[in-house]
């Protein structure tokens, strides 16, 4: 059996597991996989119904991207993704929480969603006023990102980790949608194009998701 991944293209948790297993130069079977629709398959495996889930050859299965990561961590230690370091370890994973838990709420869970989620779910339009406050959102977290990356090498200190992939699979998506305006911020523009120019992060870039185009410069690493 090959490994597999429940996952679906726009969702940041997904992003940031398929950038680790590419990292660490895991083959994987991508299983496109709409959550909202609840299928059968996804519920036996993660009785939440959310995705991403990793199903190992062996048949291990494993639900939620952080347990997913850090079971990969553990399992396949070529290319860490976390430091060796502890307090370097505590950093990477506070800023995994920041953009899986901060940056969702107050940026992708009000722009993305409102602007494409809702509407692939068939959950109404979007709210105007959501997206304004998830623009202004998205602004103060870019200026984060450019602060953290003109004091450091990658997010979280010297080594790239699975911090630099939680924001890129976060801001990758808003990108997705033409909603980064990467001029304003020179710092995060280059952070991002050094981990945008990455191997792993190919498949990425040529997601295509029915009924949403990507922007034009998406997957132009010279964006
Ligand atoms: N804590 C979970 C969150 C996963 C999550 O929220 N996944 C979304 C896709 S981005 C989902 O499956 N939502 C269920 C739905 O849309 O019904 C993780 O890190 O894996």
């Amino acid at each position: 059996m090959t490994r597999r991944l429940h996952a679906f293209s726009l969702s940041p948790y997904c992003r940031k597991v398929r950038l680790a297993l590419a990292e660490k130069g895991l083959g994987v079977d991508l299983i496109e996989t709409a959550p909202w629709e609840r299928p059968r398959e996804l519920v036996k495996l993660n009785p939440a119904g959310e995705t991403p889930v990793l199903v190992e050859p062996d048949g291990t299965v494993v639900v939620d991207s952080m347990a997913i990561c850090e079971y990969l961590e553990e399992a396949y230690p070529q290319h860490p993704l976390l430091p060796q370091r502890l307090d370097a370890r505590a950093e990477a994973r506070r800023l995994v929480a920041w953009f899986d838990g901060r940056f969702r709420s107050e940026v992708t869970e009000t722009l993305l969603d409102e602007k494409v989620m809702r509407r692939m779910r068939r959950d109404g339009g979007p709210d105007s006023e959501y997206i304004r406050i998830g623009a202004a959102n998205l602004r103060a977290h870019l200026e984060y990102v450019a602060q953290l990356a003109d004091r450091r090498n990658w997010l979280a200190g010297e080594s790239l980790t699975l911090a630099d992939f939680a924001a890129a699979a976060h801001i990758s998506c808003l990108d997705y949608i033409g909603e980064v305006d990467w001029s304003a911020y020179p710092g995060a523009k280059a952070w991002y194009a050094r981990i945008k120019s990455r191997p792993a992060f190919r498949s990425l870039l040529s997601d295509h998701v029915p009924g949403i185009p990507a922007a034009d410069h998406y997957a132009d690493v010279d964006f």
